[in-house]
């Protein structure tokens, strides 16, 4: 059973990754520019969005799609509350 749950916890962050993913590449943004935006929305460094960080991910998308610049560093006061 703990294997179980285990793999399907896994599986889970998995989807839940890819549909991070496959959001951002809808926004049809270069994919240069979707790695920066993954970069800077990563906040912990982990390598994975979480809902937060996907939040942000997702914001960052539209700053650009309004024709405005990526911030080279994420602003304070766009750090999600948890990864203060
Ligand atoms: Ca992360």
């Amino acid at each position: 059973m703990t294997t179980y749950s285990t793999a399907s916890t896994q599986q889970m962050e998995k989807s839940q990754e890819w549909a991070a993913k496959s959001q951002m590449v809808k926004s049809k943004l270069p994919n240069s520019v979707l790695a920066k935006v993954w970069k800077l929305a990563d906040v912990d460094k982990d390598g994975m969005l979480d809902n937060e960080e996907f939040a942000l991910a997702m914001h960052l998308i539209n700053i650009k799609i309004d024709g405005n610049d990526l911030p080279s560093e994420l602003p304070t006061h766009l750090v999600p509350p948890s990864k203060r």
